[in-house]
């Protein structure tokens, strides 16, 4: 009679485990589409010559959505340093300054380009060529992360 007693209970933990299970399932993809999701990375690539250990990747940072997003770090598993470096001219001279984060106001976008802006590889971990695609990460100040890839493109490219 015990076992009969019990098999109610059991149905009911199942039940419940199911349920807990289904609202787990349900509330994951709302998560997923954090507003860091509306950083869109616009045709990446990557200029880099054979043998020198660093490279600078160009590309548009499109911001699709209402409030404003900022990129705190990148990361590549292709580079030991990554940074953002905004090319200056002052007197005849060009010099790279470091910049800590880049916000893209909400609908605008921020060129990454030759000459200006630039995310600055170096210390590669593995040799790249023309064509190949480099992943890497942009981590935002929410803690979102956006995933690209910087197209190795040739030396002349502009
Ligand atoms: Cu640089």
């Amino acid at each position: 009679m015990t076992g009969l007693a019990a098999f109610p209970g059991t149905l009911a933990r199942t039940f419940v485990a199911g349920l807990v299970l289904a609202v787990v399932v349900t509330v994951m993809p709302v998560l997923a589409a954090a507003p860091g999701n509306s950083l869109v990375v616009q045709s990446p690539w990557m200029r880099k010559a054979p043998g020198v250990d660093t490279a600078a990747v160009y590309m548009v940072l499109r911001n699709t959505g209402t409030q404003a997003v900022t990129v705190t770090n990148v990361t590549s598993p292709f580079a030991n340093h990554v940074m953002i470096h905004e090319t200056t001219h002052e007197g005849g001279q060009s010099r790279m300054r470091m910049q800590e984060t880049i916000t893209i106001p909400a609908g605008k976008s921020v060129a990454f380009e030759p000459g200006g802006l630039h995310v600055m590889f170096s210390g590669f971990t593995q040799d790249v060529s023309v064509g190949q695609k480099v992943p890497f990460t942009l981590v935002l100040d929410n803690g979102d992360e956006v995933k690209a890839d910087a197209l190795v493109r040739p030396l002349d490219a502009q």
